[in-house]
């Protein structure tokens, strides 16, 4: 079975983007793959977080990856920095990574902005720290959107200059997965922009754990044009709000947007929010609903993640021990 390894960052709580273009598609690849899902702590802090939100958030972005119907009896699913092993080999390879290499990861710009001065020198060695990730459980399918595949290349290189320079055949090559349909979800303050968890503003993005008038509020204030919908997803063009909302209602009742306006062409926001609304509260109630009950209970949420990161590590530290015997370190008596 071939190993898949995909991380989520517990940076905000997760949002219907998160959902539906990444989440959603792990819980079928349980059955068919060996799959290791892990709750990317250390990636998170890159960028800064205040401790009580990074604690609050790793639970919750657990809860929410168990509610969505991830079960540790099929996956492994943990907390990174509960496994040392990942900061350790990641350590190794920004001694294997090359400055020119980072330098052209375009997420690092995005992310630092104009400042990049200022940027964390975490936020610059990602990359490594995410090929560590994948390397450590020599994992060569990665679910990715279009925005990572740059870092998958760039852990390939690293996997090939490791092998290369110490003479192994340690790290295999890693492939991006297309797996079902990731839709790609936008902000809803303007459709040019993804939704992201730690967007500043809250009305740009629906929570996992939105209460019901919370979705309806954020849905109807959501930006939009005032012309009706149109027949088909060409008529769409130049109304990225629009496409958004429209991608969003085929993405949770499972159709194509083509199925969606042959429904609704026609119709206006005024009445097309409200059907959406009640989408997603019909979606999204349930796995908010598990949420909370995972939350109430945080000793039964912490010992899942003990054992899941127990089995992880069982995984990691062969191959961070054969990287160290490969470089020549001196094993510890
Ligand atoms: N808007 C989105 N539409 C579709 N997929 C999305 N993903 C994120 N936003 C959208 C996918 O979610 C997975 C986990 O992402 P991540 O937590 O590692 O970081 P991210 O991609 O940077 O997600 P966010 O929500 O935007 O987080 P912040 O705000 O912290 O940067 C990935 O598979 C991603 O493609």
């Amino acid at each position: 079975m071939q190993r898949v390894f995909s991380g989520i960052q517990p940076s905000g709580v997760p949002t219907l983007g998160n959902y539906l273009g990444a989440i959603r598609n792990w819980v079928p690849m349980q059955d068919t793959h060996d799959c290791l899902y892990c709750v990317v702590d250390l990636h998170a802090i890159t960028q800064f977080q205040k401790p009580e939100d990074l604690l609050r958030q790793t639970r919750e972005m657990a809860a929410a990856l168990l509610a969505c119907g991830l079960d540790p009896e099929k996956c492994v699913l943990f907390v990174q920095s509960h496994v040392p092993a990942h900061a350790e080999l990641a350590w190794l390879f920004n001694c294997v990574a090359r400055i020119g290499w980072l330098n052209r990861m375009t997420q690092f710009k995005d992310k630092a902005g104009k400042n990049a001065e200022n940027a964390s020198t975490g936020l610059y060695v990602y990359p490594n720290l995410m090929a560590a990730d994948i390397l450590l459980y020599k994992a060569t399918s990665v679910p990715v959107g279009d925005d990572q595949r740059q870092h998958l290349e760039l852990a390939n290189d690293i996997a090939g200059k490791f092998n290369h320079d110490y003479a192994v055949e340690l790290f295999p090559r890693i492939e991006p997965f297309i797996g079902g349909v990731a839709a790609r979800v936008m902000s809803l303050r303007d459709g040019t922009k993804k939704m992201s968890k730690s967007d500043p503003s809250d009305q740009s993005r629906i929570n996992l754990n939105d209460p019901d008038d919370e979705i309806r509020n954020k849905i109807k204030r959501a930006k939009t044009d005032p012309d009706p919908l149109p027949e088909t997803p060409a008529g769409l063009g130049g109304r990225p709000e629009a496409r958004n909302l429209v991608g969003i209602l085929a993405a949770v009742t499972g159709r194509s947007p083509e199925a969606v306006l042959a429904e609704h062409a026609g119709q206006g926001f005024g009445a097309f929010k409200p059907l959406l609304a009640d989408a997603l509260i019909a979606h999204l109630a349930p796995i908010r609903t598990e949420m909370e009950r995972l939350l109430r209970d945080t000793a039964a949420l912490d010992a899942a993640l003990r054992r899941g990161a127990e089995k992880a590590e069982a995984l990691a530290l062969p191959t961070l021990a054969e990287a160290k015997a490969a470089m020549g370190f001196l094993a510890r008596s």
